[in-house]
């Protein structure tokens, strides 16, 4: 006979899904008894690091990574890493035991109550079977559609005691299924899209994450040149899609609408892809769009595209789309755009160091194409101004702003991208929420460099409480954190950099080393 067990391992193997991350307890030791050898498991001690890991796995490799989850307490304390793969559209399968089936009605210790309601709405889909041999079939269409645009993350609650059951033998049919969403444009569609674009008298580009997830950047830069467009990332975009050192890039746009429409003045044609219309902020009231500007967006996400406010949408695959547009549009002969003044290398003065200038020396000495995670949250646009992020899949950041993503997500794109070498640059405020992931680093010498900008506040906070026009508000300090005694408390190296040179040495030496290492740096909290 085969066990549920068995068949769903052999699913399992079959997509490709052979890293488990997680963090076990009673209800999940029968799905990972006799753990195959061909499979790896990542433990995570809290369940933000095991979702934030997956969360960057999955981001990094395009594929569906699977998560496994105490009940409904490992589900809760993984939520707000959820809340982040949601709006990345990052296609995960989260998996949490069920007490065992006998027991689920008495409410027995570790019963997860109305199961499937509890990670909603951050789940495209939540089911538990109704019997064991429902269980197979169950995983494969979570494994389908977390994969199926728009991809997300779907949950699975499995009562313990069906992983021993004998399995339907029809269930293997499962094992070979495909299933598959294909894009492409009718000519219609196409060439009223192209027409659009072609007619636009100064049009702009606005590029998403959805680019980057999709590999469609080059078809991005050829659609800008072949445009002579200028380009912007997308307001709040956790992933880069359009390398920054290109003359027409422009930055990252303010999250406002006010802003957006003050930044993007002067266009008439704005063409905005892989992105919602918009993902807004701080609330500055005003006019959605410039005078006289149209708008059309493209994106794989029906949802994005009904609730845009202004503008035309197109619902489908990025990748095909960028493709296409950048096949047919005709070549401009309207003047480049003139290239973007870079910053000027920031001043270095005795004592802590402008955040500024610690960009200055990782774009000094990382290699070219470095990969960074940022949740310093009060430095991110001087971020995509310093750091050259050319490749694809250079750059991450928590899509929903929930802190506590980039520590683990780091750990998650580094083993799927273990040429390339990842830098997650954190603020002192960010770098507690899923604080253990150093241990996790530790563990599987994962060697990913964390750099901790100390300023000793939540810098972001004090920005925000200025817009907001708030005063006397508490809890915005956070001083007195040592991160390196943390580091080494979890095993991980750890150094003080105080000074630029010490900054150039520690990362120099950080980016030699095959294991993970932390660097403290103080940095000045300017203007809040
Ligand atoms: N909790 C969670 C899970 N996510 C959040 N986004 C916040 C709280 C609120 N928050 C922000 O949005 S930014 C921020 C907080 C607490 C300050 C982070 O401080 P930091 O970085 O030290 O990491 P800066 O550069 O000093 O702002
Ligand atoms: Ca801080």
């Amino acid at each position: 006979m085969t066990s549920v067990h068995d068949l769903t391992y052999d699913l399992l193997r079959r997509h490709g899904v052979t890293t488990v991350f997680g963090n076990p307890g009673s209800n999940e030791l029968p799905f990972l008894r006799d753990f195959p050898p061909d499979f790896r498991y990542f433990l995570g001690l809290h369940e933000g690091v095991a979702v934030g890991m997956a969360d960057g796995y999955a981001q990094a490799t395009g594929k569906p990574a699977l998560i496994n989850l105490h009940s409904a307490a490992g589900t809760g304390n993984g939520m707000g890493a959820l809340a982040n793969a949601w709006n990345s559209h990052t296609p995960l399968i989260v998996t949490a035991g069920q007490q065992t089936r006998a027991m689920v009605g008495v409410e027995a210790l570790l019963t997860n109550l109305d199961s499937t309601q509890l990670p909603r709405p951050l789940v495209k889909w939540s089911y538990e079977p109704t019997f064991a041999q429902d269980v197979p079939l169950a995983m494969s269409r979570a494994l389908h559609m977390a994969a199926l645009p728009p991809s997300g993350p779907v949950y699975l609650s499995v009562p313990y005691d069906d992983w021993a059951a004998e399995a339907d033998p029809q269930s293997s049919a499962l094992i070979n299924r495909q299933v598959r969403a294909i894009g492409w444009f009718d000519a219609p569609s196409l060439s009223r899209v192209v027409d659009r674009v072609n007619a636009g008298k100064n049009p702009v580009l606005v590029l998403g994450p959805e680019v980057d997830a999709c590999r469609a950047n080059a078809h991005a830069v050829r659609l800008a040149e072949k445009l002579r467009a200028p380009l912007w990332a997308a307001p709040s975009a956790p992933r880069c899609p359009f390398p920054t050192t290109h003359p027409y890039f422009r930055g990252l746009l303010p999250a406002a609408i006010q802003g957006i429409s003050a930044a993007l003045s002067g266009h008439d044609l704005i063409v905005v892809i892989g992105a919602p219309v918009f993902r807004y902020h701080e609330y500055e009231p005003g006019a959605y769009l410039p005078e006289g500007a149209e708008l059309i967006a493209v994106t794989s996400d029906p949802q994005e595209a009904a609730r845009a406010p202004v503008g035309d949408a197109i619902v489908g695959d990025i990748h095909a789309t960028l493709q296409a547009l950048a096949d047919n549009v005709r070549q401009s002969d309207r003047p480049s755009p003139t290239p973007q003044a870079r910053p000027a290398p920031a001043k270095i003065g005795p004592g802590p160091l402008l955040p500024e200038a610690v960009f200055d020396v990782i774009a000094a000495t990382a290699p070219s194409d470095a990969i960074y995670l940022n949740e310093s949250t009060s430095t991110t646009k001087m971020m995509w101004q310093r750091l050259p992020m050319q490749e694809q899949g250079s750059y991450y950041f928590g899509a929903a702003g929930g802190l506590g993503f980039a520590m683990p997500a780091s750990l998650g794109v580094q083993l799927a991208e273990p040429s390339r070498r990842v830098i997650a640059v954190i603020g002192d405020g960010s770098a507690n929420y899923s604080i253990t992931a150093l241990w996790t680093a530790a563990r599987y010498k994962i060697p990913v460099v964390f750099l901790i900008m100390k300023n000793g506040t939540y810098g972001a906070l004090r920005w925000f409480a200025q817009v907001l026009k708030v005063e006397g508000v508490p809890a915005l300090d956070v001083p007195g954190i040592d991160f390196v005694s943390l580091a080494k408390g979890y095993g991980v190296e750890g150094v003080r950099a105080a000074t630029a040179d010490d900054l150039k040495q520690a990362l120099t030496t950080a980016l030699a080393s095959q294991s993970p290492t932390l660097i403290e740096v103080a940095t000045l909290a300017e203007g809040f």
